[in-house]
């Protein structure tokens, strides 16, 4: 059979952002499962690869919730020629009768164990509409993905995707990992991951696990084994888990560690905790997530920050707040994300069950639109507050300002901080809010570091 591996995208995102992404991870994933006798193609709208062919038997979608529409089409489109179209990944996986009804097969979470059962069926004309796993695949059996399909993108995350581990012990309200993934953390074998990180052909990695840190044993175990082979990795760490030991932090940066992409969430400790985030802190309050942060930059890596604007304990001054801690304690970058009570979610029950949810367009599901009703503002203030936030916090005097704890990566600090405050700016414009007052401002700065 010839099947098309894709992930779809909306017209108006096509080569977007280019930051955002890297390309589908799920599809290479998918490609090393296939066996050999079938032919592959793999596409990413969003680099505006080419997805409509003509002799597909199969299609293989993977999408996120701001891709679904765009899924629905692109499975239109095929199924109208007489391809059968399969759909797994996160929407599908948790809205998944809403995706049975526009494609002919749904994968509800770990497509491992499910991808050549569908595969064998469609050849057999006997797709049935919801697969499910038995149980959580054995990781240890998780093969490399197939890096030698689809084009060669070039990106700022110009890295070699490697997951070494799967699962989160956390649940973060607005989060679907755990609930789909499970809180069980499992870690593939280090020989695996070492002989996947030797044979992929680059020196820089980007591992895809939600908390690379979260087992010191194994993190120890692999930090060790990858200190001789010479890479630069960036990865997604709790703060909390990164900071139990130093001296696993140093051992992180001897591997080559460039910088932790880190959930801090909101410097408003009742919608930390609130949000169950305030467990992957690990911190009671403000200057303990400030005394972490610097011990990360202290160790020589970078610390990306991710906030969230809206939870409900924010009012408008949320924005100026997050800009001055992240500025006050030299945060290197910072992702600003609006919350987004995704399909799957306890948040996105929650809303809805308040009546707080302004609509269900998928494709403004993406962090970066108001799609709820937030307790203290208006959507307006809380979409304009996030675009000055992320305009602000990338103004040249603050990136130049916090360079003094983050020298000791400096061309990955000032690329990603030229880079960040471009796409930004150009697209989502300034923003605007209304600013504290001359008192709140200092006392909030003295908060800020203790
Ligand atoms: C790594 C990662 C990223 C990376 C790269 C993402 C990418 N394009 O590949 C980066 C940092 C760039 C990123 C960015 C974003 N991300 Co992200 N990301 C992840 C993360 C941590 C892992 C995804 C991954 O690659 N896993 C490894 C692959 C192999 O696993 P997988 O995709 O889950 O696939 C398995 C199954 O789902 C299934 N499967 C998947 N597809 C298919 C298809 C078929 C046919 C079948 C049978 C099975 C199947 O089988 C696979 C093997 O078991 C997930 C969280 C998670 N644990 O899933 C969030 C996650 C996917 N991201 C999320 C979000 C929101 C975003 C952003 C919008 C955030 C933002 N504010 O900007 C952006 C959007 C990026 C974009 N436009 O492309 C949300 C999506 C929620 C939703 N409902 O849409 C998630 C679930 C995180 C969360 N906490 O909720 N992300
Ligand atoms: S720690 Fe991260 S991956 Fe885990 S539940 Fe919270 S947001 Fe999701």
């Amino acid at each position: 059979m010839k099947i098309l591996l894709v992930s779809p995208c909306e017209p108006k995102y096509v080569n977007y952002s280019k930051s955002k992404k890297v390309v589908c991870a799920a599809l290479r994933l998918l490609a090393a499962y296939t066996p050999k006798n079938h032919k592959i193609v793999i596409a990413d709208q969003g680099y505006g690869d080419d997805v409509h062919f003509d002799d597909i038997d199969v299609v293989g979608i993977s999408a996120m919730t701001a891709q679904a529409n765009a899924s629905y089409r692109l499975a239109a489109w095929y199924r109208q020629r007489g391809a059968k179209v399969v759909m797994g990944g996160i929407h599908a996986s948790v809205m998944s009768d809403e995706a049975a009804a526009h494609v002919d097969a749904v994968c509800v979470g770990e497509g491992d164990a499910i991808w050549g059962r569908m595969l064998d069926a469609a050849a057999a004309g006997a797709l049935q509409k919801i697969y499910r796993p038995d149980g959580l695949f054995p990781i240890d059996r998780v093969p490399p993905f197939r890096r030698d399909l689809g084009k060669k993108q070039k990106t700022t995350f110009n890295h070699a995707m490697i997951q070494a581990t799967r699962g989160c012990p956390y649940s973060c309200e607005f989060c679907t990992t755990s609930a789909l993934f499970g809180k069980k953390y499992r870690c593939r074998p280090v020989e695996n991951v070492i002989d996947e990180i030797k044979a992929c052909g680059s020196r820089s990695i980007f591992f895809l696990d939600d908390n690379i840190f979260c087992s010191p044993a194994y993190c120890e175990n692999l930090f060790a084994k990858m200190i001789p082979l010479k890479v630069r990795w960036v990865g997604q760490a709790s703060l909390n888990s990164v900071t139990m030991d130093p001296a696993l932090l140093r051992l992180a940066k001897r591997s080559g560690a460039k910088g932790l992409f880190i959930g801090i969430e909101s410097v408003n400790h009742a919608s930390r905790r609130a949000s169950s985030s305030a467990s992957k802190m690990g911190a009671s309050d403000l200057h303990d997530v400030a005394g972490k942060i610097r011990l990360v930059l202290k160790s020589g890596l970078l610390v990306q920050s991710s906030m969230i604007f809206g939870l409900d304990g924010d009012d408008p001054t949320v924005f100026e707040r997050t800009v001055d801690f992240l500025n006050a304690n030299h945060v290197s970058l910072s992702s600003f994300c609006i919350l987004t009570p995704y399909p799957g979610t306890r948040v996105h029950e929650r809303l809805k069950a308040e009546g707080r949810l302004l609509h269900e367009d998928w494709p403004l599901y993406s962090n970066e639109n108001v799609v709820f009703r937030p307790a203290q503002m208006t959507p307006e203030q809380l979409k304009n507050g996030s675009d000055w936030a992320g305009t602000t916090f990338y103004r040249r005097r603050s990136i130049f300002g916090r360079f003094r704890s983050n020298w000791r990566v400096p061309v990955l600090y000032l690329g990603m901080s030229a880079f960040t405050r471009h796409a930004n700016l150009t697209n989502h414009g300034p923003g605007g809010i209304t600013p504290m007052s001359k008192a709140e401002k200092r006392a909030w700065k003295m908060a800020c570091t203790g």
